[in-house]
């Protein structure tokens, strides 16, 4: 005998957005699930862990899993992000392969096409930031990328602009097989509050600073609490860097730096937890953590968990 949801057509599944870095996936989770939850830079390597986000409609729950961009791992921290990225291949329904419409099919997307091959599961190619190039160029893109896989759907899209979003997340439901409601409906992720407090403290960090600051930035949440008698929650976070001269950038002249990143983080920190917030930062440097795994697990990098 079949279950309900079955009987009703109730359709669900897991899909991976891979792609290297700086393409948009975390940009696609956040405007399909229609809030932030997964930060956004213009820096490679900007997602660190699997961001799960989970879009729940009358007939259908789709859950996304954004993933670090894949590259070649330069220490622990990038071989972590490699493992993160590849393991979601094999345990997700569908597979959404993400290039930027701007840059031509390169040694990085060669790389992650022959991860592809040790895998069965369907592979959508997702054109994005089509919002940058002319109408025009966008077949040879196309039959360029037709010859070297044999994608189940091809989809230009503008993630920034949305142009096309929709007829995707059409093209996805088609797809995916009848099965279970996995979260409630009023989930849009897995990850804790805490969590996404630390990545827009680093998002913002990350959109303040330049080269090679960002890479050896984490941010450990010390404290958060509501204070009483008041509507106002005290969140206090400590920046990690790796060098002193990066925590002289980070704290800025005079502070400057530090109260910027926190003004701007605060804002985002109220919009997440719907209360007046009361942010507090500070820095501290730890040589080379990310090539210590004892430091990348206190850092919430832990392999267990994926
Ligand atoms: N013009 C344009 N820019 C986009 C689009 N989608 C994303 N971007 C920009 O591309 C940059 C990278 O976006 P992210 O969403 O952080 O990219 P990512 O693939 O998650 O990057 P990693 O986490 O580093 O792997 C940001 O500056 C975005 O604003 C798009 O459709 N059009
Ligand atoms: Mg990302």
């Amino acid at each position: 005998m079949q279950n309900r949801e079955n009987e009703n057509g109730y359709k669900s599944g897991f899909i991976s957005i891979i792609g290297r870095p700086n393409v948009g996936k975390s940009t696609f989770l956040n405007r399909v699930i229609g809030q932030k939850i997964a930060i956004m830079s213009d820096k490679p390597q900007t997602t660190r862990n699997k961001v799960q986000g989970v879009l729940s409609l009358n007939d259908a729950q789709m859950i996304f899993i954004d993933t670090p961009g894949i590259h070649k791992p330069k220490h622990k921290l990038g071989d972590f992000m490699m493992k993160v990225a590849q393991n979601t291949l094999k345990e997700v329904d569908l597979v959404l392969f993400m290039v930027n419409a701007e840059e031509g099919f390169g040694r990085g997307e060669e790389f992650i096409l022959e991860k592809f091959q040790t895998v069965n599961t369907p592979i959508f190619l997702v054109i994005n930031k089509i919002d940058q190039i002319h109408p025009d160029e966008l077949l040879p893109i196309i039959d360029s990328y037709k010859e070297k896989y044999d994608f189940k759907e091809i989809v230009p899209i503008s993630a920034l602009e949305g142009n096309n979003v929709e007829r995707l997340l059409d093209q996805i439901k088609a797809f995916l097989p009848e099965g279970p409601q996995y979260y409630p409906a009023d989930q849009v992720t897995d990850h804790p509050e805490r969590f996404i407090i630390t990545e827009l403290i680093r998002e913002k960090a990350l959109h303040l600073t330049r080269e090679e600051i960002p890479h050896s930035l984490a941010v450990v949440l010390d404290k958060m609490e509501r204070q009483p008698n008041k509507d106002v929650i005290h969140v206090m976070a400590t920046v990690i860097v790796e060098r002193d001269s990066q925590k002289g950038i980070i704290i800025g002249k005079q502070g400057s730096m530090l109260k910027e990143i926190g003004k701007r983080a605060r804002v985002d920190i109220e919009n997440l937890l719907g209360s007046k917030v009361f942010l507090e930062l500070w820095v501290k440097v730890q040589k080379d953590w990310r090539n210590k795994m004892s430091q990348l697990r206190d850092y919430g990098f832990n392999e267990d968990e994926y």
